[in-house]
C-alpha cells in the first residue's frame, strides 16, 4: 500500500513508522509511507502556513495556498485515483469495516490538520473524504492519521502476524475478544478455565467464539444489532447467558 499523509510535524510518524506491524510492514515493502509538510510549499520567507480566520475568534486557520500546493504534490505522487482523507472530528466514524475497506485501496492519502482546522474551501475542493476516530478534539490530526494507519497497516496481506491474528477475524468480525491466558497456571490464586488446559482444539474454539458473543452481548449490545447471528452462535450465547442467569431485561447502558 502507498501511502502519504500531510503534516506539519511529520516527526511524530517516527512513533509508528519504528516499530511494530508498520515498521515491519515498511521494511517487507508492504507500506510505503511518504510524508508531506505543508511548510514546504509556504511560499512566504517565513514559510507560514496558519492565517487569523475572518470573522474573529481565537486561533489560527491553515492557510489554502500551501494545503492545496502540498495537496496536489501528494496527489501527482500517489497512484492514479487516491482519495485525500482529512481526519477530523466532524468526519464519518472510523471502525474495524472502514479499516478493512481502506486495506483494499492501492493509495491514501491522509491529511493531518493543526490548529482550529483548515479554510473551508480546501476541504470542498481538495479533500474527498472526512473520517473521525472518536467524539473528542485534539490537537492535531496526526495521532488520528497514525491510529487508522495502525489498524489498515495489520489487515494488509502479507504484513506479519497478519495470517494469524486479523485472517482469523472470520467470527470475530464485528464481536468483541475473547478473553486470554498466559502462563503461570495458577497466578494470584486465580486459575486458567479448564478447557485450555484440556487439549481439546474444538471445545476451545467453541469456549472463545462463546465468551466473545458474552461478552459483546454484556459490555456492547449494540454491536450485536449490527450482525446476523448463525444459529450456531445464538445457541453458544443463549447457553452463556443461562449460565449466568442472564437476559434481556438485564441489557442496560449502565
Ligand atoms: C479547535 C477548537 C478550538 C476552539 C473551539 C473549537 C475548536 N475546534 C478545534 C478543532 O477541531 N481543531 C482541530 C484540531 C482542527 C483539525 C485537526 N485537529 C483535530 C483533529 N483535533 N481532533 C481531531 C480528530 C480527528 C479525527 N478524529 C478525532 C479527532
Amino acid at each position: 500500500m502507498d501511502l502519504h499523509v500531510i503534516s506539519i510535524f511529520p516527526g511524530m510518524f517516527s512513533a509508528i513508522t519504528e516499530h511494530g506491524v508498520i515498521g515491519r510492514a515498511m521494511q517487507q515493502n508492504v507500506l510505503q509511507l511518504t510524508l508531506h509538510n505543508p511548510r514546504d510549499y509556504a511560499d512566504d520567507k517565513h514559510s507560514k502556513v496558519d492565517g487569523r480566520p475572518f470573522g474573529g475568534g481565537p486561533g489560527m486557520l491553515m492557510l489554502p495556498e500551501p494545503m492545496t500546493k502540498v495537496i496536489n504534490a501528494a496527489r501527482s505522487q500517489a497512484k492514479t485515483g487516491a482519495k485525500v482523507v482529512y481526519l477530523s472530528p466532524q468526519g464519518k466514524r472510523f471502525d474495524h469495516a472502514a479499516a478493512k475497506s481502506f486495506a483494499k485501496q492501492e493509495s491514501l492519502i491522509l491529511l493531518a490538520g493543526r490548529y482550529e482546522g483548515i479554510d473551508e474551501r480546501v476541504l470542498e475542493h481538495h479533500v474527498d473524504e472526512e473520517w473521525s476516530i472518536g467524539d473528542y478534539v485534539l490537537s492535531g490530526g496526526e495521532l488520528p492519521a497514525m491510529v487508522m494507519i495502525d489498524a489498515i497497516a495489520r489487515l494488509l496481506p502479507d504484513s506479519l502476524g497478519n495470517s494469524e491474528s486479523a485472517e482469523q477475524d472470520s467470527f470475530v468480525d464485528g464481536i468483541l475478544d475473547c478473553p486470554h491466558y498466559a502462563r503461570p497456571e495458577e497466578y494470584d490464586g486465580q486459575s486458567v478455565p479448564d478447557v485450555l488446559l484440556s487439549g481439546d482444539h474444538q471445545a476451545i474454539a467453541k469456549w472463545r467464539e462463546q465468551q466473545a458473543l458474552g461478552r459483546t452481548w454484556e459490555r456492547r449490545p449494540e454491536l450485536l444489532e449490527k450482525i446476523e447471528l448463525t444459529d450456531q452462535q445464538q445457541s453458544l450465547l443463549d447457553d452463556y447467558l443461562k449460565d449466568r442467569n442472564l437476559d434481556v431485561s438485564d441489557l442496560n447502558d449502565s
